[in-house]
């Protein structure tokens, strides 16, 4: 045994289930005995005989029957051990350690002890959930160190008495914060609309894959369906809704329109849809509503308007057969949901607070 088994950290540093590779970090004073005791390395040399950054194939376990794994070597006190993806491979390795005296820790712990910051290591937890392109850049910015120093920065600031500069580094940061805040947690925009003018059509163009069932027959969508999408490099969660009408054909269908009226309420966004195939004056059970939430006039299946048609001036003219408009409709949506990429491109450049913690800390 080890002389310090205590000290042994291990944790699983790639995500739960299923992937190709699974790896585990071992770190403390004894790891590198403690590995050696459960590793055999093919070819000769033992572990403590290769230098810091080895990559070494072997056996975990067994020496003959063990399964085959790689352990890289980071130094005496950190290897990580690359085994078989799949759940049970990397948990026998972590138990056999634990057996061995290693005690086992949640990632976010071990990048601490790791000495990491807490914000960097809230980035790396937000990293794992955040979905797009663009949320992505920004926190592995903040990752990076953006956010801690910026902070630093202000810290100094209030110490010297910088009032003036100070406050308006936190006001910079709480604009940013709006958005930061929604990293994981994507806008929620609601298709809605009178029955039959195309919303599933819409949303099944928008998510580029059939997800809700179109047809020509009115109340075809009877319950709220949900689509993870990215538009625009951005996480949006894309709520589809029965069709609103004033005679439903059954108590199903007037249970749809109940929890499409209820889904519109929360949305940071709503897509008012109508079809240039019935006159406006017709149109418009959403439409007429009056909501607290934001809401965007969009005009469906263009593709059928007579010619001279007129549509409302600010209206996003598409079509789900020809794809008119379908761009324009995507980045409409986003100048809408993220303002500040066009009024203001530098604010998520820099240093963005993206929990609630970082948002208390600004005071
Ligand atoms: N020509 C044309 N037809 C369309 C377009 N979009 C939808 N449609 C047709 O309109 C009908 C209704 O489309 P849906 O997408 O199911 O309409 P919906 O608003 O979801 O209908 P409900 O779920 O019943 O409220 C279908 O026959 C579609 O093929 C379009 O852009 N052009
Ligand atoms: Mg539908």
């Amino acid at each position: 045994m080890s002389s310090h088994p205590a000290a042994i950290r291990v944790a699983l540093l790639t995500p739960p289930g299923r992937g190709a590779l699974a790896v585990v970090g071992v770190a403390g004073r004894g790891a590198l005995a403690a590995v050696s005791r459960l590793f055999s390395p093919r070819g000769r040399g033992s572990l403590d005989q290769r230098p810091d950054g080895a990559v070494v194939f072997g056996r975990w376990g067994d020496r003959e029957r063990g399964e085959e794994i790689v352990v890289v070597r980071h130094s005496a006190e950190r290897f990580e051990v690359h085994c078989h993806g799949g759940a049970a491979a990397s948990e026998a390795v972590i138990a056999s350690l634990e057996a061995d005296g290693a005690v086992r820790q949640p990632w976010p712990e071990w990048l601490k002890a790791a000495g990491e910051s807490t914000t960097q290591v809230e980035a790396r937890e937000a990293l794992a959930r955040a979905g797009g392109p663009k949320a992505a850049r920004i926190l592995c910015r903040q990752l990076a160190g953006t956010l801690d120093a910026e902070i630093a920065r202000i810290t100094r600031l209030d110490a010297a008495g910088d009032v003036t500069l100070a406050a308006a580094a936190r006001d910079h940061l709480r604009r940013a914060a709006r958005v930061g805040l929604r990293l994981t947690r994507p806008w929620r925009v609601v298709v809605a609309g009178d029955v039959n003018v195309g919303k599933s059509s819409l949303v099944n163009a928008l998510a580029g894959h059939a997800r809700s069932i179109v047809s020509a027959e009115p109340g075809t969508t009877r319950d709220v369906l949900e689509t993870r999408i990215v538009l625009d490099g951005w996480e949006v969660d894309l709520v589809d809704t029965a069709g609103l009408r004033d005679d439903p054909a059954g108590p199903t269908e007037a249970a749809g329109i109940q929890r499409a009226r209820s889904v519109v309420a929360g949305a940071d966004l709503v897509l008012q849809v109508v079809s240039t195939t019935i006159p406006v004056s017709k149109a418009g059970s959403t439409s007429d509503r009056r909501d607290a939430c934001p809401a965007m006039l969009v005009l469906t299946k263009c593709d059928l308007a007579p010619p001279g048609s007129e549509a409302p001036p600010a209206a996003i003219r598409t079509s789900t057969v020809t794809g008119l408009g379908m761009d324009e409709l995507a980045a409409a949506i986003i100048r809408r949901l993220v303002p500040e990429e066009r009024d203001d491109p530098a604010l998520l450049g820099g240093p963005v607070p993206f929990t609630a913690r970082h948002v208390e800390m600004l005071g």
